[in-house]
C-alpha cells in the first residue's frame, strides 16, 4: 500500500521535507485557496503537482474536491456547479491526479463535540459525546423538533450537565462547526463572525430533503461526471459520513452495508468507489468494519486507517492504531487491494502538538506515531506473506 499524508499546502508547517523523512511516498492535498464552487484550473493543479514533485514525492489523492450544497439539495444551480466539478475533474485528469476522495455530507462534514480529551497517559484525543451533541443541537441551534430525535437517556444526560456556561457554548460551537470544518473546504470558516446563524440558514435548504431525495441527488452526480472519470482514468472514492448516521436532522446515506451497496449498485462504473475510513465506519455500532473491509476493499480507492471505539452509552472516541481490528482490516487490504493509497489521521496530540495549532485530528507527532505503527503492521504482514 501507498504511504499518503494528508497536507495541506505549502502554508502548511509539516513540510514536505519533514514528511519523506517519515517514510511518507505520497501526498494527498486540495487547492485549498480555490473558493468552494469555482474551477480548478489546469494551471493551479500542475503549480502543486510540480512543487510537490520538486520535493520527491507525488500528488497521490485529492482530499477532497468538495461538493457544494446545491448539488446535494437538488437546488436550481446544480447543472452549473455540475459543470463546474466536471471541469476541475478534467484538469485533474490532463494533470495526471486521478484519484478523487469527496464527501455527500449534507452542511456538516466529520463531527466531534471534543478535540482534545485527555488521555491517561497526557495525550488527548477526538471525542463525540451525544449529550453535548444534543445540547449543540436543542439549545443553541434551537433546531424546531430537534428533542424529538434524541433517545431519553441521551436527553437525560443533556439535562443532568444543566446549563452550560457561555465559554463551554462557545466551545462547542467552535468544535463543531469551525475547527473541524474550518478547514475541509466546506462551508465555514474562522471568519464566520455568525457561525450558528449560518448553519441554520443551510438547514433551511434541507427542508424536505430526505435520504431518498438525497440518494437520487447523489446518483444524479455520479451519473453526470462518469463519463469524465472514465475518459481520464479518474477514481472517485466517496468518504463514508461521521459520525455514520443522520445528525441535526439531515439525512446520511454513506453510513453502513447497505448504503455501502447502494451508493456502487447506482452507478456499477468501477471508477465510482469507496474511501474506506475504518473510523467513520466504526463510530457506529452497527458496522463491523473488519466484515466491509472483506466486502468492499475491491471497490476502495483510497484507505484512512485510524478505528473508534464505541462506549456503551453511545459516545465514541479514537482509539489506538494498533487496536486488532484495524490490524485485521489492514491484513485485509494487504491481500484484496495491496496497491491502494493509504493514510491516517485523528491521532492524538502528543509531545508538544497541542501548541502548534494544527488542523483538529492533524497533529504532526501522534501522525507520525500512527504512520510507524501502521507501517510496521504493514511490513510486518508483507513478510508473512513473503513466507507463505
Ligand atoms: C476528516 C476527514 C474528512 C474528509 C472528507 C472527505 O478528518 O476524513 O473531512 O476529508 O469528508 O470529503
Amino acid at each position: 500500500m501507498e504511504k499518503t499524508w494528508r497536507w495541506f499546502g505549502p502554508n502548511d508547517s509539516i513540510t514536505l521535507e519533514m514528511l519523506r523523512q517519515i517514510g511518507v511516498e505520497g501526498i494527498v492535498t486540495a487547492l485549498h485557496s480555490v473558493p468552494l464552487g469555482q474551477v480548478w484550473s489546469r494551471e493551479a493543479i500542475r503549480e502543486m503537482r510540480e512543487f510537490i514533485e520538486s520535493r520527491g514525492l507525488r500528488w497521490s489523492v485529492v482530499e477532497s474536491l468538495p461538493v457544494t450544497e446545491t448539488i446535494k439539495y437538488g437546488g436550481p444551480d446544480r447543472d452549473l456547479q455540475i459543470e463546474i466539478y466536471k471541469e476541475s475533474l478534467r484538469n485533474l485528469g490532463k494533470e495526471g491526479v486521478r484519484t478523487v476522495c469527496y464527501n455527500f455530507m449534507p452542511i456538516l462534514d466529520w463531527a466531534r463535540t471534543d478535540l482534545e480529551y485527555p488521555n491517561p497517559d497526557g495525550t488527548s484525543n477526538l471525542y463525540f459525546n451525544n449529550a453535548e451533541f444534543a445540547y449543540f443541537d436543542i439549545n443553541i441551534l434551537q433546531r424546531e423538533g430537534a428533542r424529538n430525535d434524541y433517545p431519553a437517556d441521551v436527553i437525560n444526560r443533556m439535562e443532568a450537565m444543566g446549563r452550560l456556561t457561555p465559554e463551554k457554548e462557545q466551545q462547542l460551537i467552535e468544535n463543531i462547526i469551525i475547527k473541524t470544518q474550518g478547514f475541509v473546504s466546506g462551508n465555514f470558516s474562522e471568519a464566520d463572525f455568525d457561525p450558528v446563524g449560518k448553519f441554520r440558514d443551510l438547514l433551511k435548504l434541507y427542508e424536505g430533503i430526505d435520504k431518498e431525495q438525497l440518494r437520487a441527488n447523489m446518483k444524479y452526480l455520479l451519473e453526470a461526471i462518469m463519463p469524465v472519470c472514465d475518459e481520464y482514468g479518474i477514481n472517485m472514492c466517496v468518504h463514508p459520513d461521521d459520525p455514520p448516521k443522520p445528525v441535526l436532522g439531515l439525512p446520511r446515506i454513506v453510513t453502513c452495508d447497505e448504503d455501502i451497496r447502494w451508493l456502487l449498485d447506482a452507478v456499477p462504473d468501477r471508477h465510482n468507489g469507496l474511501t474506506f475510513c475504518a473510523g467513520s465506519l466504526s463510530a457506529g455500532i452497527h458496522n463491523d468494519v473488519c466484515l466491509l473491509a472483506e466486502k468492499y476493499a475491491g471497490r476502495t480507492h483510497f484507505a484512512h486507517f485510524r478505528i473508534c471505539q464505541v462506549m456503551p452509552d453511545g459516545d465514541f472516541k479514537e482509539s489506538s492504531h494498533l487496536d486488532p481490528r484495524l490490524i485485521e482490516v489492514i491484513r485485509t487490504f494487504s491481500r484484496l487491494n495491496p496497491d491502494v493509497p493509504m493514510r491516517v489521521d485523528h491521532a492524538p496530540l502528543m509531545l508538544g502538538d497541542e501548541k502548534m495549532g494544527y488542523n483538529a485530528g492533524y497533529s504532526f507527532h501522534g501522525r507520525m506515531l500512527a504512520l510507524g505503527m501502521i507501517s510496521g503492521i504493514m511490513a510486518t504482514i508483507d513478510t508473512e506473506n513473503q513466507k507463505s
